[in-house]
């Protein structure tokens, strides 16, 4: 028989560290962790569940058409946060505004974001999803907050993670002191500790990008595949190889085990529908940038780091670029030589 350690167990130990701790911290990730695992079973059970694939004939308010499974994670991240305490408010992908409690639950000292079931467009093809999130602090003294209190930049997070459903279920986990992985035991119904301190390889071969927008990037984005293509002969001098999963769960996740180098950029397609990028910075990118980050490697928007931008609106799109740090700096550069 193993024993290993628990989540709940790894977080009330780290928290014992800190004298000032109130057990707030533990009591919301411990929420977090139920609210996954119930996705968790959810996701598993496919078409075996009654109603749960297919879509919900409803759209967000990125104009996305939502998945039944969309819905019913983003009601499970509620439902399981809203009554602990531990939280002030709640933003979500799939809400239009940010999610105040009820009257009757009392209010705590965090916002929480989330993406409740990113990937979704994966879901009836039975391919990696998962839950995205990020702690922020409530600023102090605000009882009620609103949209503005959550526009902090992502170097302000406290924590940030995400819940992978593939063939194992797994949490990963940053609270700014390194990446440690958790893997769901499904008889026990626990998460257990199953890697400390993950790091991200800084040299890569492996590159991840939705090629079919090849003729929208700018510049300096179709130089870098375009030299990743060339492989050994080119001026990258090595070969690379091609993924792409279209879930960032599943991309950030890979590239955190062997590497590699994310690009979701600006492109000329989503400029002309007045947008920034594909991705959402609260939800997707910040969140992302903060686990790549604590393990050794680098996020950008090409142009400037992701976690330092200044956001101006909860449901904001960036352009991003994480992974391998060598990579990811390359690429950075190539855009400021223009
Ligand atoms: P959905 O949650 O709507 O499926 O979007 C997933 C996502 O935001 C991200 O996880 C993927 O990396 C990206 O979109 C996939 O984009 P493409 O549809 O352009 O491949």
């Amino acid at each position: 028989m193993h024993i290993g350690t628990t989540l709940t167990q790894f977080i009330i130990e780290k928290e014992h560290q800190h004298v000032e701790a109130t057990g707030a911290f533990t009591g919301l990730l411990n929420e977090i962790a139920t609210a996954c695992k119930i996705i968790s079973n959810g996701v598993n059970h496919g078409g075996l569940a009654e109603d749960v694939l297919g879509v919900a004939g409803t759209e967000n308010v990125q104009g996305e058409e939502q998945k039944k499974l969309d819905v019913l994670s983003n009601e499970v991240m509620i439902a399981r946060n809203q009554w602990g305490g531990h939280v002030a408010a709640m933003a979500s992908e799939e809400e239009d505004d940010i999610y105040n409690l009820p009257r009757e639950y009392p209010r705590g000292k965090y916002l929480l974001l989330f993406d409740p079931l990113d990937g979704s467009s994966n879901i009836d093809v039975n391919i990696s999803v998962g839950t995205i999130f990020s702690i922020l602090r409530c600023p102090e003294g605000v009882e009620e907050p609103t949209a503005d209190d959550f526009l902090q930049p992502g170097t302000t997070q406290v924590a940030a993670g995400y819940a992978l459903y593939g063939p194992s279920t797994e949490m990963v986990l940053t609270t700014g002191n390194g990446v440690n992985r958790f893997t769901l035991d499904p008889n026990v119904g626990e998460f257990i500790l199953t890697e400390e301190n993950v790091t991200i390889p800084q040299e890569t071969q492996e590159f991840a990008i939705n090629m079919s927008n090849q003729r929208f990037w700018e510049a300096p984005v179709k130089r870098y595949i375009d030299e990743c293509l060339q492989g050994k002969e080119g001026p990258l001098g090595k070969d690379f190889n091609m993924r792409w999963v279209a879930s960032m769960v599943a991309e950030v996740h890979r590239i955190l085990n062997r590497g590699g180098i994310f690009m979701y950029p600006m492109d000329s397609k989503t400029a002309a529908k007045g947008q920034a990028g594909k991705l959402r910075l609260m939800y997707e990118a910040n969140p992302m940038s903060f686990i790549v980050e604590q393990a050794g490697g680098a996020s950008t928007t090409g142009r400037e780091r992701i976690m330092d931008m200044k956001p101006e609106h909860i449901h904001q799109r960036v352009p991003v670029v994480l992974g391998s740090r060598t990579e990811v700096e390359r690429v950075t550069a190539y855009h400021k030589e223009g």
